[in-house]
Order: structure tokens, then sequence, then C-alpha cells
């Protein structure tokens, strides 16, 4: 949908002047959203999580762990496929204001990409570096988006999300290397061109959302403080983007209507996306990816043509 399409609808839950906000400054924050009622049980969810990776030794498609995780120390970067990983999850994505917001920023036709669980563990949690989501997976169109849920309050000193304010309207940057090897991150000399100003960090008590555009140039630093950062990342996108490639988390509920009716035809925008590696054949996580090369195979250009 155009842009002027999605303002012709009056918004349901937002106001006008926060819409305006998204489109020029590429994000929003909604202080304490979500109430202590919601967040018990996604919290319990989430110990259960933590709780079952105590048998693990390695990361599976479904757990990413940090390189000192034991049983006894349990040390998660990321869950994925958490809809499928406990009946809990799957209310925040489709029964919330959560999607009742991405109808009214992308129009009202609503599809469900993912949701995930970055931990951020204290005393060191994973860095994450500067990218752009849309190059992890490009669609005919940009109206892709990512939440961020808090579930317990995040301060300047454990890694909060950063963000450069306007970076949507500038240039999709490569997210590979000199070599051609993927990086998942923004190279250190295109950044420099980016906001003089520079980012700004998303603080604020549990409960507090946030969501930024999908060309918006974002990150986090570790976690050096001795609380916890656990976040739901949910990600969506307009029904009439579709996607270039696999997800790199299909999980049972990848691509459903979560909002409105099926659009029944294709938005294209006037894009020049670098294409990410072929996902069908699984993913780790950005973590992993951004981590130290050495340690992985690296990830060459091969494309997926699929869905
Ligand atoms: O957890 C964070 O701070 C950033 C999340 C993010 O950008 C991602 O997982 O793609």
């Amino acid at each position: 949908m155009k842009l002027e399409e999605i303002f012709a609808n009056a918004p349901t839950v937002i106001d006008q002047a926060q819409r305006e906000h998204y489109y020029d400054q590429g994000y929003l924050v909604f202080p304490s959203l979500i109430d202590t009622e919601t967040l018990v049980p996604l919290r319990a969810a989430a110990d259960r999580i933590v709780e079952k990776t105590r048998e693990l030794t390695e990361s599976s498609r479904e757990i990413d762990l940090e390189n000192d995780h034991t049983a006894e120390n349990p040390r998660l970067r990321r869950a994925a496929y958490l809809d499928d990983l406990d009946f809990e999850f799957w209310g925040i994505c489709a029964d919330s204001v959560i999607p009742d917001i991405a109808a009214d920023l992308l129009g009202p036709n609503v599809r469900f990409r993912e949701i995930m669980l970055n931990f951020k563990w204290a005393g060191g949690g994973a860095e994450v570096k500067w990218h752009q989501d849309l190059v992890f997976y490009p669609h005919t169109h940009s109206g892709t988006m990512q939440f961020l849920l808090f579930l317990e309050d995040v301060a300047a000193e454990q890694g909060p999300l950063e963000l450069y304010p306007g970076s949507h309207l500038g240039p999709i940057f490569e997210h590979y290397d000199e070599r051609g090897e993927w990086t998942g991150a923004v190279r250190e000399n295109d950044l420099a061109s980016v906001g003089s100003d520079g980012p700004i960090a998303v603080t604020g008590p549990a409960g507090t959302v946030s969501v930024h555009h999908s060309r918006t140039i974002h990150g986090s630093r570790q976690n050096k403080s001795s609380q916890g950062r656990p976040v739901l990342v949910l990600t969506y996108s307009a029904a009439d983007a579709i996607p270039y490639t696999a997800p790199a988390y299909p999980s049972s509920r990848y691509g459903v209507l979560v909002r409105g009716e099926e659009p029944g035809y294709a938005h294209h925008e006037e894009l020049h996306v670098p294409m990410p590696p072929d996902w069908s054949d699984g993913y780790t996580s950005i973590f992993a990816h951004q981590e130290d090369q050495g340690h992985q195979e690296p990830q060459k250009k091969k494309h997926s043509a699929g869905l």
C-alpha cells in the first residue's frame, strides 16, 4: 500500500502524529504499554525455555547459546520459533495491541513473520551490530517492521536497543564484508556516513514497546551490567509485501494474516536491496553471524529464489 492509502484510514490505537513520527524518524516508543498482568505469563514462559536449555550443550535450531553456557549457569543469546516452543507466546503476536499498531502503520492487512526472545544475559550478553532488517528479508516493498517488548526494565548499561533516527530514509547498505562474506552488519565506513547526531538508546520500564522501520539502522551493545535484558522481538509485514527469500525462522505460523484480509495483490516499491544468503538450509542467529567470522562456516552470496 502507498503511504497516502495507509493514511486514508483513520488509525485505531495510535494517533496520526505518531504515524507521521514513525515515517519521518523510522521508529516509535510506547513506554509501559503492556501491563504486568500480560507480562507475568510471558516471563514464566521465558523461564520455561531457560530451564529446558540446561540439557543443551550446543545451539539448536531454536536456541542460540552463548559460548560459556552450561547446565548450571544457562546463558542464552536467543530463542526463536517461540510461537511453536510455548503456547504462551502466540497471544501477544495475534491478540494484543502490538498487531493493532502494526496495522495502523502498515495498512489494515498485516502478516506475522516471527517472534524471538533476545536474552542479552547479565555480565556480557552479546552485542547486536548495526544493521537494517530489510537486508535479512527483502520484500517487494519496505513495509516490514520489528517490535521490541521489554520483559524487564531496560536501563542504559544493559545494552538497550539503539537506532539512528531518520536512517530509514538513507541508503540500504551491504551486510557483507569486502570479501563477499555475510556479516549481518553494516560496514564501518558506511556507518560513518550515517546520522551525524548519532544514535538514540531506547530505555524504559518493563512493558515498554518500541517499533522500528525495516530500513532503520539499529543495534545494541553488550550487556555488562548485573541485570539481564530479555526482550521479545516480533516482526510483521504488510500483507502486500511479498518476500523474495526463505525466512530465517519458518515457524508454523510464519506468514499468517493477523489483521485484515488477504489483499489479493502485491505492492512494489523501487528498491535496491542486497540479497542475503539462502537461509532455507537453516539459520543460526544474527549473533552467530556477527561473531568472529573465523569461528563460522562463512556464508557467501548464495541466494534462494523461493519464498
Ligand atoms: O536485541 C536487540 O537489542 C536488537 C534486536 C535486533 O535488532 C534483532 O534481533 O534483529
